[in-house]
Formats: structure tokens, sequence, C-alpha cells
């Protein structure tokens, strides 16, 4: 009898814990989290993972494609993505998002800026930086003339994985293409990199760069192309003569996370950083010289009041 009872439990328990519903208990099995080619995201990756940890559950983390990822999400290979960039992914986010098995989990406090800019001792190479229409002028663009560009000013675009041609075809479309030419970097490290090699030569430097980042107090300024509007870039129909919008920082889930995970799922629901914190991670690593995970550690441990709250 006693055999027959436990055994009864442990099926109605197994029953409950596998439909997720009753006992709400968070499944064993791991929270599967992509890492990426920037350093806050990666950062977060195991500022999350390390919440997570704490609240019991079980984490994995896995080097993602920075587009392909939402798919992934989507068919269950990911559980979340914590930082979906409008500029660089939204594309990516919404086709996953309109075929159904990823959930929009809500926006960050911060938004974001990702475009090409300069810091700001350069400005003076260039007269009447921030506005694009300064890049019209050859006496500008000589300044930016490196080995490798053919006489022509040099801008330093992302890794190509970001977005694509987004950048050679605005620089065509805006009608600079006889003045300029765009190469990519290889990494994030090569940008920055390329700051540093740049001041130290005293040479003007173009290079790809968003916000929150741990430039933000370090005197980069953004060129201001003309106005992001709805369906100007020529992937969605457009001519290509816009900057980058004003954008969302969004977090997503695999649409079971919120089943197989509720406990885990409420709390990345309420997470939300701001600009300050995303900079902060950022500088751990790319001015400090942490690792990630380093980083990581020390951003739990000195901002316990911040996170600790999610979990309840
Ligand atoms: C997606 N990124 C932060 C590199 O612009």
């Amino acid at each position: 009898m006693r055999k027959l009872i436990s055994l009864l439990s442990a099926i109605v328990i197994s029953f409950l814990s596998f439909t997720g519903i009753a006992l709400s208990a968070d499944s064993k099995k791991p929270i599967v989290i992509p890492t990426h080619n920037w350093s806050s995201q990666v950062v977060m990756a195991y500022v999350i993972g390390g919440i997570f940890k704490e609240m019991g559950n079980n984490v994995e983390y896995v080097p993602a494609d920075t587009q392909a990822v939402y798919e992934s999400i989507r068919i269950g290979d990911v559980t979340i993505s914590h930082e979906v960039w409008e500029s660089a992914f939204g594309k990516s986010f919404t086709t996953a998002l309109d075929k159904g098995g990823l959930l929009d989990w809500g926006d960050h406090e911060a938004r974001t800026l990702e475009d090409m800019g300069y810091p700001n001792w350069v400005a003076k190479l260039c007269p009447g930086l921030p506005d694009w229409n300064a890049l019209k002028n050859k006496d500008c663009a000589k300044n930016f003339v490196t080995p490798d560009s053919g006489g022509k000013g040099r801008m330093l675009e992302g890794p190509q994985t970001w977005h694509g041609d987004l950048i050679p075809q605005r620089i065509e479309a805006l009608g600079l293409g006889d003045l300029w030419t765009v190469k990519f970097a290889g990494s994030a490290d090569a940008l920055w990199a390329e700051l540093k090699a740049a001041k130290k030569e005293g040479r003007g430097t173009i290079i790809f760069n968003w916000t929150p980042n741990f430039t933000d107090g370090a005197g980069f300024t953004f060129i201001d192309f003309p106005p992001y509007t709805a369906g100007c870039r020529p992937e969605d129909g457009g001519d290509g003569k816009c900057g980058s919008p004003d954008g969302y920082l969004k977090k997503a889930v695999n649409a079971d996370f919120p089943k197989t995970h509720p406990k885990a799922a409420a709390m990345f629901k309420k997470l939300s950083f701001s600009t300050g914190q995303i900079g902060a991670m950022a500088s751990l690593v790319d001015l400090d010289g942490m690792t990630h995970e380093d980083a990581a550690k020390k951003w739990l441990k000195d901002n316990k009041k911040v996170w600790k709250k999610w979990t309840k």
C-alpha cells in the first residue's frame, strides 16, 4: 500500500511538474543564454545567468550568430535574448516574432543609437560636424585617407554580420561615394584599437559605435544623418538616405519559457537596465580589462539591491 501511494504521488508530481502549472517550480532543464560579439552583451549574459542560478536554475551559455539567434529562440535551441538592438537586429527579431514561437519580453529602460561617429577631437578636421553635410567637403574627407582606402576618406564599420551593407549603401545614396569608402572591422575590439591608434597618430577616424557603451562618458559624437523613418532602408524598400533610429533595446524569449521556467521568466520580464548600467558593464571589460565572467561577478556583487528585487 505504501509503495502504491508513493508511486501514485510520484506520478502526480511528475505530471504537475511536467505541465508546470500547479507547482509552478522551474524545470531543471538548462536555460540557454546566447553570447555575441560585443562586451555589454556578454557581461549581461553572465549577469542574467548568475541571477537565474541564484534562483536555483541551471544555465548554459552558447556563442550564437547575432541574426540567426532569433530563429534559434523561436525553435527552442536558445531560450532568451537580452539585448535586441533595434537598428542591427530589429528585422531578424520581427521576422521570428511574426512566425510564432518567440515572444517580445519587453524593453530595457535604456534607449539605443547605433551609428557612425568620431572621437570629439576629430571635429576640428571637418568643420560642420556632426551634421552629415560636412562629409561632402573634400578637404574634410582627405583627413581620413588610409593606406587601404584608394585615396578616399575611410569609415570603419563594425563586423558585417551586424548590418550587412547598410552603411556602404547609405554613403552611396547620400552622394558621398566619390569621397568616402567603408571598410569592415572584424570585431568590436578592432574598432577600439582603431580609436586608440588614431589618437596616438593624431589622424582622423570615423567608426561605427553605439550607446549604451563604455564610450558614453569618453567624448564620442554620432554623426547626424537625415532622420530615420519607417521603411527608409533599402532592405525595406526605401532609398537608404537615412540614419539609424532612436532605437529600442528589447528582451525576447522562447514561447515555452514562461511555462517551463515560470519563476525565471517572471524575473526576466521585470529585468531592465539603464544606459548607465549597460555602459558600466561594457567599461569593466573594455576599459578595466576584466574578463566578461569576472565583470559579471563584480556587477552582481556591487548591485544586489538592483537585481534582488526582480527575483521577488
Ligand atoms: C549591436 N551593436 C550593439 C553592436 O550595435
